[in-house]
């Protein structure tokens, strides 16, 4: 295949061409926003979903992104077929551009939209036979009053903190509470507990992205008869759970068998995970693309 093609501000570079200035405040504050997108045999999942997200995070932070919704996605999509790529990782940035130095967004003039794709790095395969296992960050997740976690913004610092803990213990992940002690999501998925049948998941308001894994996980189970909640959580729901799992664009579904050294259900992964982790799959390869919106 001939080299990689990065999207930079209307045009593809390519990979060792592909940059932006080192006074992008993007770069100097983490002042941009993001997104991690997946196709699936050359469709992408859920992609209006995603450029909405996109234009939610940069409206929030007061960035205005230089082109419309559907300039978006046709950016994304012409990427994705400029690499010849058919499965692949998608990530859209957007930086608040170059400027002088100095905090103050009205001294960027140039948002650089950038789009790069990549083939997926999964977690290893015996992980979803197996399960994952976590531990709980002592970092907690940013406060909605600080940067809400609602905003996918380029300063993922808290997340990282907590990735950094995690991977000093051994794990692959890890659990983030919020300001009250509640269970907020991990650093780069979304989290579920089943008890007794029931699947319930942290809302929105304990401090989370709204993870579109997770919504389209929600809808998965719902449509399977099973009853979902969103609702606080505490660690006692996650260590006395009969089964947990994480979703996100990267996981996927993936289940939990172990938190803070305690063995969740009976330490491998349930059927209820197993289950939604199959329907997930299937929904992935089989539901067609959002048309894109005018551009
Ligand atoms: N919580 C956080 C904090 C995230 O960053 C999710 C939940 C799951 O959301 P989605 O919409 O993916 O179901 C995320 C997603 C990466 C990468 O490269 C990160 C995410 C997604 C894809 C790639 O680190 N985070």
């Amino acid at each position: 295949m001939s080299s990689p093609k990065v999207y930079v501000a209307g045009k593809l570079y390519e990979k060792s061409e592909a940059k932006v200035s080192v006074f992008d405040h993007g770069l100097l504050y983490g002042d941009g926003v993001f997104e991690g997108i997946r196709a699936y045999n050359g469709r992408v999942f859920r992609l209006v979903r995603h450029v909405d997200r996109l234009f939610d995070s940069a409206r929030a932070i007061h960035l205005k992104i230089p082109m419309s919704p559907g300039g978006m996605a046709r950016a994304i999509v012409d990427t994705l077929a400029a690499n010849g790529l058919v499965d692949a990782y998608i990530r859209v940035v957007v930086t608040r551009g170059s400027g002088s130095l100095g905090l103050d967004p009205r001294k960027t003039t140039d948002p650089q939209v950038i789009v790069i794709t990549d083939a997926i790095a999964l977690y290893p395969a015996e992980l979803y036979d197996h399960g994952l296992k976590i531990i709980t960050a002592g970092t907690m997740r940013n406060h909605p009053a600080a940067l809400n976690p609602r905003v996918k913004s380029l300063n993922y610092l808290n997340n990282i903190m907590a990735k950094i803990e995690a991977t000093n213990a051994g794990c692959l992940e890890a659990l983030m509470l919020n300001a009250r002690g509640e269970v907020a999501e991990c650093t780069g998925d979304n989290i579920f507990v089943v008890k007794r049948g029931v699947v319930s998941t942290p809302s929105v308001e304990s401090g989370i992205l709204e993870g579109i894994t997770r919504e389209a996980v929600i809808e998965l189970a719902r449509a399977r008869g099973l009853e979902v909640r969103e609702r606080p959580l505490d660690r006692h729901d996650v260590y006395t759970a009969d089964e947990c799992f994480l979703t996100g664009t990267a996981a996927e579904v993936i289940p939990v068998v172990m938190c803070d050294g305690r063995a969740l259900g009976d330490g491998a992964p349930g059927p209820i995970s197993r289950d939604l982790r199959s329907r997930f799959h299937e929904l992935v390869r089989s539901e067609p693309q959002d048309p894109i919106p005018p551009v």
